[in-house]
């Protein structure tokens, strides 16, 4: 292979194209460059993707044959029929003693590969699971749930031609989060008619960026977000004519926020009360205000509280549908659609009671689930592309939660600190090995989609997902030949009597969840150059076009059965990514429910109304721990080699130079970090970036790999071994990793 080849960096959701050259071995990425014909990220990258090769070739303790766990605990190697029809067997005895439903389902995709994922819905409905989750379930789900009350829909910020851009617990700079991140922020700060405006404790390369830094105090964002909707309606700022026409429940907002103590909320937050004015001013001023929130709030006490306070600032200053503003997008993803049940209502799950929310058990509350003697407990797990023991709160209690399961099935590509714990491990290619796509993209006014062909052959010994689906599927007799051989008769007349003939047995809903792996049998093996994998997209390109026809119809595909089928097309032979939908700013309205938004939600806006006047820090735990932050090498746990590392190497604690100097640290220097749940050593990073009593460690660390002898190494603090599950959000339960009460003792050198 001599040829540049068009794929996708998988290290954060913006997935950039790049375009991969492989060395002489047709193994290595020699050149990694990003790719200019990609329509979202038009050549850019930053400078993680450059170290792909490490996720691809690394160090990584890559798996490439089924494993097992004997009776004496180590891993043995198995044929694929012997996995195959062993879990199967398990999955079903489990779920005659007990129901399918304890048989909980976790995972589906990280940052890069979401096509496998969508298979598992088939062997979900195969097994009669029903409970599941994702690593969404501990960051975006108050986001989602507010959205869905407020709109019915969720939306997105079009940051990139906001006149102001509102980053609220978000660096962009460093998580990147839309499309070509580092650029717009350079552009807004060297254009004088635009402005930034940061919330974070830190001085982070955004803030730098920033024209109004708003320093806080860890964990009192509600506090802040309060006061500047308040000023908004004290200084007469809110679009009267704009609510008037478009939004409800607006004087129960306005009578709450006319009684906010202004000035000591500022205090409490510890930030100037005439800079939080003039940011204020400054956003109400602007023709338009895209706002971002992400984990540094989302993960933080008051979470689904202070998602509620950052929409109502550009609520009230008539913020949607328009560009540089928020909206509602359409396209290939179902991902994030919460019905917006009040607190109390919606689904819960089976042993705490706690709200699912978009489909998904909070995170917070699956070992509880699993630990107890209730009747309804979970017995197995399917975990899928994710790293639960490494990503989730407390992963000692992660791992004491996996021992107690019948049976833990994982599905990756590496030996990871969840596949550790597994009875059976099933090996995937990596996402350069085989087709695969994501479906974060929610790109606006022209929304897109990048269908990923391998860039290089998988070693034998591994299976793709969608394989592993459907031979689970088959072996658990939910589908036979005889549910192909009709479809695959249509076929043979064409794609529009496939299109009937797979119609007639949607109708049908047991066969409906098994729709993924019908498509994969049947239409599958037509597709070109073994693109399998991408036969679920035909009816995701179907539903597309059904959902927003003229979206479609605008982006050039025409209408109907033929539309969906050139858009089919479209993404089969589109290398570099293709536009799918493309949109007007004010069709956003058509989207949200009773084309208004509601700004009043009674639990949360009682909250705001009756927030504790003082909030004083606890002299047991002088300090707050944010656990987990990104920085320039950090990729939550998809590169597991410890040398992609070029700066940091170690996942340094950063801490203020104040308390650095109190307790005589320099860098490097390693102290005793404790929390409520554990205790650990790492060196220390003396910044002016931070402010006293705020300390920060990078995600992504605390990775065990096998070197070159065999010997295990562990490089820096896996955070959530110093986080607890209780520390959580009260109406989604989303952790609060953000905030983690902390202390440091020197330790001799
Ligand atoms: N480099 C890199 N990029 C990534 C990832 C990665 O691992 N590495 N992971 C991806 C993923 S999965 C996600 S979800 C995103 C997350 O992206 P972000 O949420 O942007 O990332 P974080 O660094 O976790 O947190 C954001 C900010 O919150 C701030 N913060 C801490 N405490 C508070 C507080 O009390 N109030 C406020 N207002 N801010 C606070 C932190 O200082 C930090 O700057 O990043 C994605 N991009
Ligand atoms: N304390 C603390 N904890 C956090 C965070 C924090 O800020 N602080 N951040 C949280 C956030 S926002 C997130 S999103 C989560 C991320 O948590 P996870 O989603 O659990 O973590 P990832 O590292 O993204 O997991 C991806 C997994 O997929 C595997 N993988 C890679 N490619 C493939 C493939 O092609 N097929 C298969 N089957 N597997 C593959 C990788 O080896 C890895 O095990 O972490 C969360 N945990
Ligand atoms: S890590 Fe960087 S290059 Fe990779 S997708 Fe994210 S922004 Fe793009
Ligand atoms: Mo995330």
């Amino acid at each position: 292979m001599t040829e540049w080849q068009p794929t996708a960096c998988i290290l954060c959701e913006c997935n950039c194209g790049i375009q991969i050259l492989l060395g002489p071995d047709g193994r290595s990425f020699d050149k990694i460059r990003g790719d200019k014909l990609h329509p979202a990220s038009a050549g850019y990258t930053c400078n993680k993707a450059l170290q792909l090769d490490h996720y691809q070739n690394g160090r990584t303790g890559r798996l490439t044959a089924p494993l097992r766990r004997g009776p004496d605990g180590n891993f043995v190697e198995i044929d694929w029929d012997t996995a195959i029809s062993e879990i199967a067997a398990r999955l079903r005895e489990i779920g005659l003693r007990h129901g399918g439903e304890s048989i909980f389902y976790y995972g589906g995709g990280g940052q890069g590969n979401h096509l496998g994922g969508a298979y598992a819905t088939a062997t979900m409905a195969a097994f009669g699971m029903r409970y599941r989750s994702s690593p969404l379930a501990q960051e975006k789900t108050g986001d989602f749930w507010v959205g869905a009350r407020m709109a019915g829909h969720p939306m997105r910020a079009d940051v990139e031609h906001a006149e102001v851009a509102l980053f609220v617990g978000k660096n962009p700079y460093q998580s990147h989060g839309f499309p070509r991140a580092r650029s717009v922020l350079k552009e807004i700060a060297r254009d004088p008619e635009r402005s930034m405006i940061v919330l974070d404790p830190v001085r982070t390369e955004t803030a730098e960026l920033a024209d109004f830094h708003l320093q806080l105090r860890p964990g009192t964002d509600v506090y802040l977000l309060a006061a500047m909707a308040a000023i908004l309606v004290r200084d007469n700022l809110i679009d009267h004519d704009w609510l008037a026409e478009h939004a409800l429940g607006v004087e129960e907002v306005l009578a709450v926020l006319r009684a906010v103590p202004i000035e000591k909320y500022c205090a409490i937050a510890d930030v100037e009360l005439d800079l939080v004015t003039a940011a204020t001013h400054r956003l109400a001023r602007a023709a338009s205000v895209a706002a971002l929130e992400d984990l540094g709030v989302q993960m933080n006490r008051y979470s689904t509280v202070v998602s509620y306070a950052e929409k109502l600032v550009w609520l009230l200053t008539g913020n949607v549908g328009k560009p540089g503003t928020q909206y509602a997008f359409t396209g290939l993803s179902n991902i994030g659609f919460d019905r917006g049940h009040p607190a109390g209502e919606g689904p819960r799950s089976p042993v705490a009671g706690a709200p699912i929310i978009s489909g998904l058990v909070p995170c917070n509350v699956i070992a509880e689930e699993i630990l107890t003697d209730h009747p309804d407990r979970y017995r197995a797990m399917f975990i899928e592309s994710a790293n639960p023991v490494h990503s989730l709160a407390d992963s000692a209690r992660m791992r004491e939660a996996l021992a107690a399961l019948e049976l833990v099935v994982v599905v990756d590509v590496a030996m990871t600190e969840t596949a550790r714990q597994a009875d059976y491990i099933l090996p995937a290619p990596t996402q350069f090995e085989k087709y695969e796509a994501t479906f974060f993209n929610f790109d606006f006014p022209r929304n897109i989609f990048h269908l990923r062909h391998p860039v290089l052959p998988a070693p034998d010994g591994v299976l793709p997902e969608p394989e592993i689906h459907a031979r689970l599927v088959e072996a658990a007799e939910a589908l036979t030949e005889d549910d192909y051989i009709p479809l695959r008769a249509a076929l043979a007349q064409g794609r529009e009597a496939f299109a009937m003939a797979f119609l007639g047995v949607m109708a049908d809903r047991n066969k409906a969840k098994l729709a993924p792996v019908l498509l994969y049998r049947t239409l599958g093996p037509t597709l070109p150059d073994g693109a399998d994998a991408a036969a679920m997209l035909w009816a995701a390109a179907h539903n597309c076009v059904r959902r927003f026809p003229q979206s479609v119809e605008r982006a050039g595909y025409g209408t109907g059965l033929a539309a969906a089928e050139a858009l089919f097309e479209a993404i089969l032979t589109g290398r570099h990514g293709i536009v799918t939908t493309e949109d007007d700013y004010e069709e956003t309205w058509n989207r949200l429910r009773d084309n208004k938004v509601q700004l009043n939600i009674p639990e949360l806006l009682r909250v705001v109304a009756t927030l504790p006047e003082t909030d004083d820090d606890s002299v047991e735990w002088p300090f707050v721990l944010a656990a987990g932050e990104r920085r320039a090498f950090t990729a939550n746990t998809i590169i597991r080699d410890p040398r992609w590392r070029k700066r940091d190497a170690g996942g340094a604690l950063r801490i203020s130079l104040a308390d650095a100097e109190r307790l005589g640290l320099s860098a490097g220097d390693r102290v005793r970090l404790t929390t409520r749940r554990g205790s650990a050593e790492v060196p220390v990073e003396p910044t002016d970036r931070m402010r006293a009593g705020h300390l920060s460690l990078p995600n992504g660390l605390g990775l065990t790999v096998t070197d070159a002898d065999g010997a295990d190494i562990t490089t820096g603090i896996a955070p959530n071994e110093l986080t607890t599950l209780d520390s959580r959000d009260e109406w989604v339960g989303t952790p609060w990793h953000k905030y983690v009460p902390a202390r440091l003792d020197t330790v001799e050198p």
